[in-house]
């Protein structure tokens, strides 16, 4: 049984059992991550064990109906590097048209930026992914570099 159809019958199970005016119950259905992936807001967030090249990471939160993680805060950015890796790819890069950099969450353009003094530097003209670093800011690096992956997926919202 797939992880979706799983968590689809929970969300139903709970549904069934909230019916009936039960308010506090229905509060803390909403915004649950399925199994294994964890939340901060209404985010869940998922780490791979393997270190990837960036479209690799991109590739594979596809493959698990995510995307590759776009932090656009501090606190977002201290809540993965306490849970998840203290250095990982985020969903930035300039690979279209050399320093011009496109972030985004999903499909949406994220203006949020957080570079570290210096970057990006494009060194040796070959940096075109950003990676998320232990100091919490912003490097461009080789693509083809092997780093530590998130992937990111709304919480599910029920309404009842
Ligand atoms: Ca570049
Ligand atoms: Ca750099």
């Amino acid at each position: 049984m797939s992880e979706r159809l799983i968590f689809g019958l929970i969300s139903l199970c709970l549904m069934i059992r909230c019916t009936g005016g039960n308010e506090r119950c229905g509060a803390s259905i909403r915004g649950a991550c399925p199994p294994a992936w964890s939340q901060w807001g209404d985010k869940c967030y998922k780490k791979l064990s393997e270190k990837l090249p960036w479209a690799e990471a991109k590739q594979e939160c596809i493959k698990m109906g995510s995307v590759l993680v776009m932090p656009q805060s501090q606190e977002e950015t201290e809540f993965l590097q306490n849970n998840m890796y203290s250095r990982f790819w985020i969903n930035c890069n300039d690979l279209h048209v050399e320093g011009s950099w496109m972030c985004q969450d999903g499909t949406t353009y994220v203006e949020y930026r957080n570079w570290k003094e210096g970057e990006p530097s494009n060194s040796w003209g070959k940096e075109d992914c950003a990676v998320l670093s232990p100091a919490g800011d912003w490097n461009d690096v080789p693509c083809e570099n092997h780093v530590p992956t998130i992937c990111q997926r709304p919480a599910p919202q029920l309404h009842f």
